[in-house]
């Protein structure tokens, strides 16, 4: 996982999630301390999946919380301004996570996904777009991303889109990374 994490950085992602849904409590960390480092050096926001206790643990920018996570004002007690982000998969649900103070959501499975062991039903792009026109908060699109994809989740409104498969299974890493910046970002040099 580091290495794939510095090639991404190298490929230019805004910013890195580490997601670990398997291994221990030590394991999580020593790994988290390890992406803090290098996102550190390569100034990338690093962000921590489901846990608040061990995102301000590694000095994480911040947590992204699942329905069955702490709450938001729970995570806020733990991380104050850090970023909190919320996973969603319906427009309640995002307008919910909207309300009760999160800086971002995510919303999905937009698109089919292979990564996920019991995945919510797949959302598309009609629904992504009817919940970028109700929240004011950046939404993050995720579920089944590939860089054509993300063009489309884009013109729905996405801020950013998150990727596992698409981004791991590449031959060149860095190079797809790049495939899913917006155009706006290539023109402007911000990708
Ligand atoms: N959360 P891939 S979909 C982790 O809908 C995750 O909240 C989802 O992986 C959600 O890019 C998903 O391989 C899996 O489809 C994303």
């Amino acid at each position: 996982p580091v290495t794939v994490a510095q090639q991404l950085v190298s490929g230019g992602a805004a910013v890195l999630q580490l997601r670990m849904k398997i291994g221990s409590d030590r394991e999580r960390v020593t790994l988290a301390r390890a992406l803090r480092e290098l996102t550190r050096a390569a100034r990338v926001p690093f962000v921590m999946n489901d846990r608040a206790d061990l995102a301000l643990l590694v000095d994480a920018d911040g947590v992204h919380l699942g329905q069955d996570d702490l709450s938001l004002a729970d995570a806020r007690r733990l991380l104050g301004a850090r970023q909190l982000g919320v996973s969603t998969h319906d427009l309640q649900q995002a307008m919910d996570a909207e309300r009760e103070g999160a800086d971002l959501i995510g919303f999905g499975p937009v698109f089919d996904t292979v990564t996920k062991e019991r995945p919510d039903p797949t959302v598309g792009l009609a629904q992504l777009a009817e919940v970028c026109r109700s929240v004011r908060v950046p939404v993050v699109a995720i579920g089944g991303l590939t860089p054509e994809r993300a063009r489309e989740a884009y013109r729905a409104g996405a801020t950013w889109v998150a990727a596992i498969s698409a981004v791991t299974t590449a031959s060149d890493v860095a190079a797809q990374a790049r495939a899913f910046a917006p155009e706006s970002a290539l023109r402007e040099g911000t990708a």
